[in-house]
């Protein structure tokens, strides 16, 4: 069904897709490419929530070129009219032939509808072209849509032997100023970057993206100008934060999720009120909040209670662990606090995505299956 140039273009328009990873959400990253006679005649991506979606670009550019081409889209284009007009009427008035998209739009305000108005109206129409490659643009994006949830990545940093501090609580820095930067990129893909109370008041962490600290590859692609600090979403079941924590003197909102609102707070802080579960908060009713509020991912650092609580409730996709070459005994903290696991048959598996190194400690990807 689909050519070998099919190939090369929807290739080429994932690749224009990509430069948005760090600037479209909550929207998806879009990438469009328009071919007349074998020739590129239009390109353009999405590049922020608010602005043009990626066919609007690659129309400007091709001008009257646009009629009897092919797009090429890595998804569906929209139907729907919600910060812009829906891409398929431009689509159809621009009189292109035929339209392919890499998958379709899982969002329930589109979901089909894009690529039956385009055929409905004598284009021809064909998705699922690299649609593996499409998925893995945007896997926040489509989590949100399909689930109601956001995607989750969890964030851990050890000892070769799996310890985060020693018995005596001591643990700064246990990973080297190379992880850190990645860290940095890591908090800059994400939506939201999730701690606790707990963390924020031991380590006085700001959890904010610093853009001269991002790895040299990321800066070439994430302008300063267009930095977006990730939301700083911080549990505090007990209301111990207080203005005077350094983390509110930072730019970028802060949400407080909280059983009940205390306190006079900086415009940016809100507080989230979230139902109260055993000791703590319900997660599974934050992250559910959370996706209400347009978060598509979240990264969690924190210590090894939320860790272990998250993973027992499933709310985790993937896991992320920077491991240092230091042993630091078995009396030191472990990674993931996971009580009433005795069996092994009933421990949380894993699938491993990636292994390499970041200078001088091993960085460990893994799904939570
Ligand atoms: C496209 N092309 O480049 C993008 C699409 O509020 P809006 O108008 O920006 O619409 C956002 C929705 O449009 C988003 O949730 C997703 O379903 C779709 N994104 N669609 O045709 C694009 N970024
Ligand atoms: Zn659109």
């Amino acid at each position: 069904m689909f050519s070998q140039d099919d190939h090369r273009w929807m290739s080429r328009a994932l690749e224009l897709a990509r430069r948005g990873v760090y600037t479209t959400a909550p929207n998806p990253c879009v990438g469009c490419v328009l071919v007349r006679d074998g020739e590129v005649v239009g390109e353009g991506y999405h590049q922020r929530a608010g602005e043009p979606h990626a066919e609007v670009y690659a129309l400007r550019a091709a001008g009257e070129k646009a009629r009897g081409a092919t797009a090429y889209v890595t998804l569906e284009p929209c139907s729907h009219h919600g910060r812009t007009p829906p891409c398929a009427n431009a689509l159809i008035e621009a009189g292109v032939a035929r339209v392919v998209a890499a998958m379709v739009d899982p969002n329930p305000q589109v979901g089909g509808r894009g690529l039956r108005l385009l055929s409905e109206a004598g284009i021809e129409t064909a998705h699922g072209l690299l649609a593996a490659e499409a998925e893995a643009l945007n896997p926040g994006f489509f989590k949100r849509m399909r689930t109601g949830f956001p995607r989750v990545t969890l964030k851990l940093g050890a000892s070769l032997d799996g310890r985060t501090a020693m018995a005596s609580g001591e643990s700064q820095w246990i990973t080297s100023p190379e992880a850190r930067r990645d860290v940095q990129r890591l908090r800059a893909r994400h939506d939201a970057v999730l701690s606790t109370a707990t963390t924020v008041l031991a380590d006085d962490a700001s959890l904010t993206v610093r853009w001269d600290e991002l790895p040299e590859g990321v800066k070439a692609a994430y302008p300063r100008e267009r930095l977006r600090q990730p939301k700083r979403i911080v549990i505090d079941s007990k209301n111990r934060l207080t203005p005077a924590q350094s983390l509110f003197a930072r730019e970028g909102e802060v949400w407080l999720a909280r059983h009940t609102a205390q306190g006079q707070w900086p415009a940016s802080v809100n507080e989230l009120l979230v139902p109260r579960l055993g000791e703590g908060l319900d997660l599974v009713s934050l992250f559910m909040l959370l996706a209400k509020q347009n978060i598509n991912s979240v990264l969690v650092e924190a210590g090894a209670s939320l860790a272990g609580a998250l993973i027992s409730a499933g709310l985790v996709d993937e896991l992320v662990l920077y491991q240092a070459p230091i042993l630091m005994g078995d009396a030191g903290r472990g990674l993931c606090h996971l009580p009433g696991l005795e069996k092994l048959a009933r421990a949380p598996k894993l699938e491993l995505s990636d292994v390499r190194r970041v200078g001088p400690d091993i960085r460990i990807t893994a799904k939570v299956v």
